[in-house]
């Protein structure tokens, strides 16, 4: 079975049927490199063999790009065939499997992949950056010769293809975009680029697609990483809201004092092929005022109870509604369940009389174990919510 092993890409595509090229057309300021990266390495370290394509950049620039990512190749070395598009350009040494003498022919670049898939009986092949061989082929021999290499592709298992849009002539993309499973992958652009994100544009083993944009980040060592930007975290004074945050955080950071008098935490989390911005609210009412500014663009809500504290609980609520918009994901978390008198979540959820759509966890906000499940309930949330309630 192929995959991308990338989260929610995967639960779009399914499995991906043999045979098929998935192309990442990307913009020409967001990545797609690292999308057939990680899709190629998984399959590697799945044990399948693979042949990858180095057409930008020698091949001991690409492993060591890898390697970057926390992707070690190297490791996997007897599996994967190198075809050096490279090194002749620029007349050097090159120990690849294959290489191709005249880069700027796209027949043999053509005839070299060939003999380098039969070498691997198919296998995945790997194109990261296949519209350099358009500048080094020139548009109309690249048009002239798509087929063909598509046709080639076809002896692949899968083959994962990236392509930046530069400006083409159209009839060009749009034969480029004629593929078994099309991903576009854009930026948001706000004066800078703010984030960037991909959708399935196409995927012919599918009947319907769903219509998602998914936000995504690419981090070293780590890869291409769904991306949730805001989820903040409110509650009453000493609920447990920084002891939570920084249990879940790879980093954390506590602003206890931001001008004079405000303590605001923020963190930053990595987890199951997720990367999230978590931040905190202030507890204390005096800062009220600064709920609804500081929930403005988030994707998600956690709402701390502080469990051994009845009379905090209608506080907690009150919070949840200051921060509340239509559709946003919320998780309550009955925190403190280590100690004595905490009230069990289902009794807490009635008498806070919460909406029985809303989910009311159990929570030790020191431990990670919880604290993982918390933020995974609500990512399940988030990344599942349907579109029009965005
Ligand atoms: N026993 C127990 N103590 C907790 C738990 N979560 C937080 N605390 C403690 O409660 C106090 C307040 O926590 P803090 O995270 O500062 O609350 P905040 O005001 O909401 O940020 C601290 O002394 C924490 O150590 C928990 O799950 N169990
Ligand atoms: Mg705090």
């Amino acid at each position: 079975m192929v995959n991308t092993n990338i989260v929610v890409l995967d639960e779009v595509l399914g499995s991906i049927p043999g045979g098929s090229t998935v192309l990442f057309l990307t913009e020409p300021t967001v990545e797609g490199d690292p999308f057939v990266y990680q899709a190629f390495y998984e399959n590697i370290a799945a044990g399948k063999e693979g042949v990858i394509v180095a057409l930008s950049k020698p091949p001991q620039y690409l492993l060591r790009e890898f390697e970057e990512y926390g992707w070690s190749l190297e490791r996997y070395r007897s599996r994967v065939v190198f075809v050096d598009c490279y090194s002749m350009l620029i007349g050097a040494p090159s120990d690849a499997e294959f290489i191709v003498k005249h880069p700027n022919d796209i027949k043999e670049i053509i005839e070299t992949l060939e003999k380098a898939l039969d070498s691997v009986e198919g296998g995945i092949l790997a194109i990261p950056a296949l519209s350099t061989l358009v500048d080094y082929c020139g548009e109309q021999s690249f048009v002239e010769n798509l087929e063909k290499l598509k046709e080639i592709f076809k002896k692949a298992t899968t083959t994962f293809v990236s392509f930046i849009l530069w400006p083409y002539d159209e009839k060009t993309i749009e034969k480029i975009k004629d593929v078994d499973c099309l991903i576009n992958i854009k930026g948001i652009e706000q004066r800078v680029v703010f984030g960037e994100y991909f959708e399935v544009a196409k995927a012919r083993w599918l009947e319907n697609i769903e219509n998602r944009s998914i936000m995504f980040k690419v981090i070293k060592p780590g890869g291409v990483r769904v991306y949730i930007p805001k989820i903040i975290v409110t509650g009453p004074f000493h609920s447990g809201k920084s002891t939570f945050i920084h249990t879940l955080s790879t980093r954390a950071v506590s602003v206890d004092r931001l001008g004079t008098t405000i303590a605001l935490d923020h963190g930053h989390v990595e987890h199951a092929g997720v990367s999230a911005d978590i931040f905190g609210t202030p507890g204390q009412e005096r800062f009220d005022p600064l709920l609804r500014t500081l929930s403005l663009n988030a994707i998600g809500t956690i709402v701390m109870v502080d469990s051994t504290r009845q009379d905090t609980f209608d506080r907690s609520k009150a919070m949840w509604q200051e921060v509340w918009k239509t559709g946003m994901p919320v998780i309550f978390l009955a925190n403190k369940q280590d100690e004595p008198g905490a009230l069990p979540p289902e009794e807490i959820k009635e008498m806070m009389r919460l909406p029985e759509e809303i989910p009311i966890l159990p929570c030790v906000a020191k431990d990670r174990e919880h604290v993982l499940k918390a933020f995974e309930a609500l990512v399940d949330l988030i990344l599942h919510r349907k579109e029009e309630e965005k």
